[in-house]
């Protein structure tokens, strides 16, 4: 099997100090979480970015000062700036990051419900920002939130409106109002996916690290991280991203599975090398 490609979504737009004081809003705050999931094995990190008083924002010179601070401590990480935002911005806002020289960044599959909001997703804002990346030379990382989400995306890349093969999948489970996070699911979405495809899990809340076994156990990638998840474990609070990082590795050492370094994670996920 190959190495485990870990991802930690360090940020969010979602969740707050109040939630849980380590999440990270200033430039220094975020290069502090980054590094702690890389230095714990952490190949991937997925970006959000804050103004200061922890607003969420899209801004592209934000998301440089960043990504360039990041690089500085983290030289070889592959970083997948979010597209997604926060609900409720526009698709432009939600672009900006897509203007940098980056690798990877996410393509969200579809409208759904988001806890009491719509997160809002139609198939011609997809098409737009499928374009883009292929525009820009960007692989996406396609984030599915519903089964349904995965016949949209390849109903696009059929008719080359995004970018196809080797695609690489985050199946989102357990938000409030979509596909609730069951290793029945599980199964379902990792066998509907094109063959030569990879794909991560992101199980919400207390459902994190029970889906993460399954997912290693599987094949499949894992992402942890405080835009999913605050919790180490009932009741008590993570102290980092790296330490949800570090538990990954831990189940993955028990089932036998190996961690994948950012060199290697390209190679899985077809990136170039750098
Ligand atoms: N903040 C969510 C509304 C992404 O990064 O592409 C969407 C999200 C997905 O986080
Ligand atoms: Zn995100």
């Amino acid at each position: 099997m190959e190495k485990l490609i870990i991802t930690a979504a360090i940020c969010g737009a979602e969740v707050t100090k109040e939630h849980n004081p380590a999440v990270p809003y200033t430039v220094d705050e975020i290069v502090r979480e980054a590094k702690s999931a890389y230095d714990a094995g952490a190949a991937i990190v997925h970006l959000h970015v804050r103004e200061d008083d922890g607003t969420p924002t899209q801004s592209k010179a934000r998301f440089k000062e960043c990504i360039d601070a990041i690089l500085k401590v983290c030289p070889d990480v592959i970083l997948i700036p979010s597209t997604g935002g926060a609900v409720g911005m526009t698709a432009e806002e939600r672009l900006q990051p897509t203007e940098l020289p980056i690798e990877m960044a996410t393509l969200d599959c579809g409208t759904c419900n988001f806890g009491d909001e719509v997160f809002e997703n139609t198939m011609p804002l997809m098409r737009d920002f499928g374009k883009r990346m292929m525009e820009n030379n960007i692989k996406p990382e396609y984030e599915c939130f519903e089964m349904g989400h995965l016949d949209s995306i390849l109903h696009l890349v059929k008719r080359g409106q995004a970018p196809g093969a080797p695609m690489q999948f985050n199946f989102v489970l357990g938000v409030l109002g979509c596909t609730s996070a069951t290793v029945g699911n599980l199964v379902w979405m990792a066998n509907a996916i094109p063959a030569g495809s990879t794909w991560t899990v992101t199980g919400i809340g207390r459902h994190e690290f029970a889906l993460a076994a399954p997912a290693i156990v599987m094949g499949g990638h894992v992402r942890v991280g405080f835009e999913d998840n605050l919790y180490l474990e009932k009741g008590v609070l993570a102290k980092s991203n790296g330490e949800l990082v570090a538990k990954v590795v831990r189940i993955a050492k028990e089932l036998g599975r190996e961690i994948a370094n950012p060199t290697e994670a390209r190679q899985i996920l077809g990136l170039k090398a750098i």
